[in-house]
């Protein structure tokens, strides 16, 4: 599978997070059909370092199982001390091209942008794919900037430089075909599944609002 094919429904998770065992809710969540997971410890309950690389382990390993490529959030050190496949960094973190520079070449670097600008420097330093956004309002990330809307993810998509993209911020099964539509190669979200009262259910209702049709 291809990245691109990859980021069909990318799930972000930290405890904090949660609602149940983050354990249990990767496991539903994997069970449910995600395609990509992202290690995202952050926040009021998140763990200790030593919790944290424990539980990062830990989920790490059932992604494994489920053939699943896992991704740490900002933390490029824990990334490559447990042979994470990859890192996502945001505009505040270590630069994409710092990081290329010292990790494996087929490390996957992701790289968040919210403007044409940002979205054309992650591509020129060497990311491998986009997260564009917040698409529409989030309740999951304390900073998050304005939402730039549906129009302004359209807007920024002809400046990625052919990267695969992915659209982040306040998406679920009601938004989720319209966010699709604008040519993303899919759809990341927190809430949507960690927050779900079925978190299986919930993936797997986002899978198939998230599926290519033969036509797209
Ligand atoms: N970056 C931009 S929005 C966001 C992040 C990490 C949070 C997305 O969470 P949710 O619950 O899917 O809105
Ligand atoms: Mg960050």
């Amino acid at each position: 599978m291809t990245l691109r094919q990859r980021l069909q429904l990318y799930f972000i998770m930290g405890s904090d997070d949660c609602l149940h065992a983050p354990e249990q809710v990767v496991e539903e969540a994997l069970a449910g059909g995600i395609t990509l997971f992202q290690f995202r410890e952050k926040g009021a309950r998140a763990h200790s370092d030593t919790a944290t690389r424990a539980l990062a382990l830990e989920l790490q390993q059932r992604c494994r199982r489920h053939d699943v490529p896992f991704v740490v959030n900002d933390d490029v050190e824990l990334a490559l001390a447990i042979g994470a496949d990859g890192v996502h960094v945001g505009q505040q973190d270590e630069s994409v091209a710092a990081i290329r520079a010292r990790c494996p070449r087929n490390f996957i670097i992701g790289a968040s942008a919210i403007s044409r600008e940002e979205a054309e420097r992650a591509s020129r330093e060497g990311a491998d794919y986009l997260g564009i956004g917040p698409v529409l309002a989030t309740g999951s990330k304390a900073d998050a900037e304005r939402p730039i809307g549906l129009q302004g993810l359209a807007d920024i998509l002809p400046f990625t430089g052919g990267l695969p993209t992915v659209a982040i911020g306040g998406i679920d099964a009601s938004c989720c075909a319209r966010v699709m539509r604008t040519g993303v190669d899919g759809v990341a979200v927190i809430s949507a599944i960690s927050r779900a009262a079925a978190p299986r259910q919930a993936a797997a209702g986002l899978k198939s609002l998230t599926a290519r049709q033969p036509a797209d």
